[in-house]
């Protein structure tokens, strides 16, 4: 209840919602994102102290390691790592798109791994740490338009089955958050207009809510010491695939 938990893309959607959910249970939550007054109007929600911010670009390592750094400067020690920033611009590979392409790759696979190695030596000295991602059903099924979102997303998934092995014997425990459409503003990455609509209207129609992913990071957090939460997969009712 009382764990230090940093969150990265904490300032809209499943990240804020996940922020809320922890941070109203107990925890000592530290976020980061880009847009620094909505970080400050979530800080805000709260008690002084019970979640703090600092504006992160987690495609920059050094800043993601100041994310990290100040959790564990204020807290003494770091339980949690939320890598959850993540963008969505879908399309498919003929509209060629390389620089959205090497954006997904640079927020969503080496954004993870700087979280990874920023909190990692600290786990590794305290001998205990969780460290949570935000997946997709996109790392299990491709379609057209998300072959390379859905890329990025199976990247996670080796990634961290790998720090999972790696790690056994540091107690450290690895969870995959995979969820189906969600409500968020993630839509708003999608650059092609007609794309964009309609995932908006897909997400607002059959999507599940931000704190339905929050609630299932809730629980993969809440096991006892010897329960590790590898991955939950959720889907809104009414999604097939
Ligand atoms: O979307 P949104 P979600 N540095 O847009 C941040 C995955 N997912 O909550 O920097 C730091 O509300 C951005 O903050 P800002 C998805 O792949 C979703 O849905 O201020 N932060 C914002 O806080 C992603 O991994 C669905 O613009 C950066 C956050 O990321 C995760 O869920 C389905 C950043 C995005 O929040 C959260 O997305 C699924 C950067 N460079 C997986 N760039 C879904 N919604 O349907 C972005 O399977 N952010």
């Amino acid at each position: 209840k009382d764990k230090v938990v940093v969150i990265t893309g904490a300032s809209s959607g499943i990240g804020k919602a996940t922020t809320e959910v922890l941070a109203k249970d107990g925890a000592h939550v530290v976020i980061g994102a880009r847009r620094e007054d909505r970080l400050a109007e979530i800080a805000n929600e709260f008690t002084s102290g019970q979640v703090i911010y600092q504006q992160t670009d987690v495609t920059d390592q050094q800043s993601v390691q100041q994310l990290v750094d100040l959790a564990e400067s204020r807290y003494g020690r770091v339980d949690v790592l939320f890598n959850n920033a993540g963008l969505m611009p879908l399309s498919p590979l003929a509209d060629l798109k390389v620089a959205e392409w090497e954006r997904m790759i640079d927020v969503n696979i080496k954004g993870v791994l700087y979280g990874i190695a920023a909190a990692l030596p600290i786990m590794i000295k305290q001998k205990h740490g969780h460290i949570i991602t935000t997946d997709s059903v996109a790392g299990h099924v491709v379609h057209p338009g998300s072959a390379v979102y859905a890329g990025t997303k199976y990247a996670i998934q080796a990634i961290m089955d790998g720090l999972r092995q790696e790690q056994i014997d540091n107690h450290i425990k690895t969870t995959m958050v995979s969820p189906g459409a969600v409500e968020t503003e993630l839509y708003s990455t999608i650059s092609d207009e007609q794309t964009r609509a309609q995932i908006k209207q897909q997400e607002q129609e059959a999507g599940l809510q931000a704190d339905d992913v929050a609630n299932a990071v809730a629980y993969a957090l809440d096991q006892p010491e010897k329960v590790a939460i590898n991955e939950i997969l959720l889907r809104p009712v009414n999604q097939r695939v």
